[in-house]
Formats: C-alpha cells, sequence, structure tokens
C-alpha cells in the first residue's frame, strides 16, 4: 500500500520543539514532506531570516524524520499543494490573527479541492520556545544585523517600501502590521525617520531645528521596539565637518541609510517648493559632502544617498541628472530624486532617463504629491525605494484634534469613545518582556 503524504511548512531559522513536535505527529499519518519558505516569501509576512535560506534547507533536511524537503515559494500553499497533493496538511493551532485566519482558509480551500484534509495540533508555546523566538527577534535587532538589511533587502525586492516613523508606537505600526489582500501578504521592509515627523511630533517647523541628539533618540526609541531596517532623514547633513561625524554615529547605531538633500543654509520643507527661500548647494561642495561620507564609513552596509532638488526648485530635468552623475561619481550609494507636482511624469522622465545610462543605482522616490503613481509602476521605471514619508502623522493628527474638539464640545467623552481603540487593546498592545 503506498504510504500517505503529510505536508507542512516551516518558516523558521531555529528548530525548536514545537516544530518536532509537527514532524512526531505528522509521522504517524505517513510520509512527511517539509516546505521550506522561501526569503522572498518570508519577508512579505514573517520577519527577516537570520540565516542564509541554504542554512535554512539543511537545517530542515537534517531533522529525523523528515523523508523529502521542497522549497515553498508563496506564503499561500496554492501551488504546492497543487503539486504535492498531499493526503494530509498539519499546521498548528496558532490561527490568531489576520494573516493565519487567511492562511488557514487558504489550505482548506486547496485541500477542499481533491479530499485533503488539515490536522491541526496544539501549538507549543512555553518558555523554551519564547525564549528563542526572542532570542531570533534580538539578533535583528543588533546594529551588525541591522544595518545591512536594507542592501540585503535591495537585491530581494522588486521595490523596497519604507513607512514614516518618529516614535516607538509608530515603529511598531510599521514592524507589525501585516496585510493579506488579493491573495498577497505584505509588509512594509523599512523605516524612513523623516525630519518633517520628528519635528511635528516636537511641534517645531521642519528646518534642522531639532538637533541630531534629538534625532538620534528618536533612532533609539524606534530601534529599541523594532528589527526593521531604518533610512534616516539628514537633511542638509549640515557642515561636511559635521558630516563626517553622523556618518559614523549612524553606522555604528544601526542605522542603514542617510539621505542627506543639496541643500545649503536654512533648509526648509522641499514641500514648499519656491514659495520660500531655498538655496541648492553647488555640485562640487555637495559631491565633496558625499565623498567625505564615504570616505569614513567603517562598513560596507551603511548606504549614503544624495538627494536633489532641481526639480522642486525649478531648476530642470538637465540640471537634476547632472547632479544625479556627479553625486553617484562622488561615491553615492543612490538617488533620491523629489517632485511637489501631483502628476508623476517628471519623476518618471528623470527616472527613465537616469536608467537609460546607468542601469545599477538605486533610485529612492517619496510620493507626497504624486500620491497616484503605484509601486508597480515605479518599480517599471527603475525605482528601488518608495518611502511613504508623512502619512501617520498626516492620519493621526486629525483623528487626536477631533476627538479633542468633541469632548469641549460635549463636555464628556462618551460620544467619542466609540471611535477608540479599547482600553483591552492599548492596555496589551505592548508585549512585555
Ligand atoms: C521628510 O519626510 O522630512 C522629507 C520628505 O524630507 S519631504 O517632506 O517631502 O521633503
Ligand atoms: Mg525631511
Amino acid at each position: 500500500m503506498e504510504l500517505k503524504k503529510v505536508y507542512t511548512c516551516f518558516c523558521t531559522d531555529v528548530i525548536h520543539e514545537g516544530h518536532i513536535n509537527i514532524i512526531n505527529n505528522a509521522k504517524k499519518y505517513g510520509e512527511v514532506i517539509v516546505g521550506v519558505l522561501s526569503d522572498a516569501a518570508m519577508i512579505r509576512y514573517n520577519q527577516f531570516p537570520t540565516v542564509s535560506f541554504e542554512e535554512r534547507l539543511q537545517i530542515v533536511k537534517n531533522i529525523e524524520g523528515v523523508s523529502q524537503v521542497v522549497i515553498q515559494k508563496e506564503v499561500l500553499y496554492d501551488e504546492t499543494i497543487e503539486k504535492l497533493r498531499p493526503d494530509y496538511v498539519i499546521h498548528g493551532d496558532n490561527w490568531d490573527g489576520e494573516s493565519m485566519t487567511a492562511i488557514r482558509r487558504n489550505i482548506l480551500n486547496n485541500l477542499q479541492k481533491y479530499g485533503g484534509e488539515l490536522i491541526e495540533i496544539p501549538y507549543t508555546f512555553n518558555d523554551n520556545v519564547r525564549r528563542i523566538d526572542a532570542r531570533m527577534r534580538e539578533k535583528l535587532m543588533m546594529p551588525e544585523f541591522r544595518r545591512k538589511r536594507l542592501k540585503q533587502l535591495l537585491s530581494m525586492r522588486p521595490i523596497v517600501k519604507a513607512i514614516e516613523v518618529h516614535s516607538g508606537l509608530t515603529g511598531l505600526i510599521a514592524e507589525k502590521t501585516v496585510v493579506e489582500h488579493n491573495n498577497e501578504f505584505d509588509q512594509f521592509d523599512a523605516m524612513w525617520i523623516s525630519s518633517l515627523c520628528d519635528s511635528t511630533a516636537k511641534g517645531k517647523p521642519d528646518i534642522e531645528l531639532v538637533d541630531m541628539t534629538s534625532r538620534c533618540r528618536t533612532i533609539d526609541d524606534v530601534m529599541e521596539v523594532t528589527t526593521k531596517p531604518i533610512i534616516f532623514d539628514g537633511d542638509t547633513g549640515g557642515l561636511t565637518e559635521h558630516f563626517v561625524y553622523l556618518v559614523r554615529t549612524l553606522e555604528r547605531m544601526g542605522v542603514s541609510a542617510i539621505i542627506v538633500e543639496d541643500k545649503t543654509g536654512l533648509k526648509k520643507n522641499s514641500l514648499f517648493g519656491t514659495e520660500v527661500e531655498q538655496t541648492q548647494d553647488s555640485v562640487e561642495n555637495f559631491s565633496a559632502k558625499i565623498a567625505a561620507g564615504k570616505a569614513v564609513q567603517l562598513t560596507e552596509d551603511f548606504m549614503i544617498i544624495a538627494r536633489i532638488e532641481s526639480l522642486i526648485l525649478e531648476r530642470g530635468m538637465e540640471d537634476a541628472l547632472i547632479r544625479a552623475r556627479a553625486f553617484r561619481d562622488a561615491g553615492a550609494d543612490g538617488i533620491m530624486i523629489h517632485s511637489r507636482k501631483k502628476d508623476p511624469a517628471e519623476i518618471l522622465e528623470f527616472c527613465d532617463r537616469f536608467r537609460e545610462e546607468d542601469k545599477k543605482t538605486p533610485i529612492v522616490v517619496v510620493p507626497t504629491s504624486f500620491h497616484s503613481v503605484t509601486e508597480d509602476e515605479l518599480a517599471g521605471h527603475g525605482v528601488n525605494i518608495v518611502i511613504y514619508a508623512n502619512q501617520l502623522t498626516r492620519s493621526a493628527f486629525p483623528a487626536m484634534e477631533q476627538t479633542a474638539r468633541d469632548i469641549l464640545k460635549y463636555h464628556r467623552a462618551e460620544e467619542v469613545d466609540s471611535r477608540l481603540m479599547p482600553i483591552a487593546q492599548i492596555l496589551t498592545l505592548i508585549d512585555e518582556l
């Protein structure tokens, strides 16, 4: 008689007693086939792997009782189940949250097509397992792991997505939000410490008034509760003599990239455009600043990205391209091109023209004004990093203001309560150690 096929998928870097329990249970039903989730799928719904994919494959191959190891390319099981047609899929019963519910539904839908069965066994959750999971997260938080992750993501993702953070709480949103939509999982890859939002959170204008000591304090607050890589908005970078120290500090902290803009003097936010006086730095000065930063950095991981303000300041496309070439030649690891037009046309034109002559240097864009453009379109024009630079702050502020207004209006809090996060949820929002 042919042995029944039992399938399970692992998306882990460390095998612990929970996984062994699954294998032991699976063995009772037949031949055990284990899928190893690809890195690309893992970063869309779980945390970043701490060991290479080859190591993860090897770890699973070495487990006693596993007869076959396959690669599961996607989080959802369609392709794998269709190919293997297992009699059983076995999984722990930890189906909480949106993602896990979607996965369970997906497994059941696929099995039902030919009469396969889902076996759900009690999920192993004890102190030891908890400690192992915490260890993996702590490893990802360490500077040497976090810093290089942006470069790793650039080679793994069609487009790297960063969201603005300015506190531990916004950091947690960037870290933990995972969405399943149209059978696809997604989460943010990286965090942007925006000068606009960091300043706004402190009730200050975005004019390099919040000093670097304070900005680094924000980075630290975010780092303490997250594992994702950080792109720091370095404004003009200040004097070159100061910029080199900043590069060292950020690199040591485990920040992955700084973006510095080619402006000089009193910086004002780019979205003011030419409505306020803003001075662009000369190509020579700014190239020298980039080169000085690159000369002091100590690792291969850290990136200095040059931000070009020519389109913002209406100096034209040719000027933007001349600067892109010069800053890249001075050592910039990427180019950020900015625009305050609603239409993405000038951004896309820049990307197309720059890509004609340079296939490699990463391009970064911040679609605040030209927000109709999709990530796919941007990727199609050669963009590598998209930054959603201020949307968390802009969504929180009107909600808070409305609540304040309504409490004043009704002289009590009942009217606002239904749109607030329940107390039980805020009390448990933050995990304790
Ligand atoms: C920021 O988020 O602070 C930026 C992007 O620098 S922008 O506000 O569009 O200039
Ligand atoms: Mg800024």
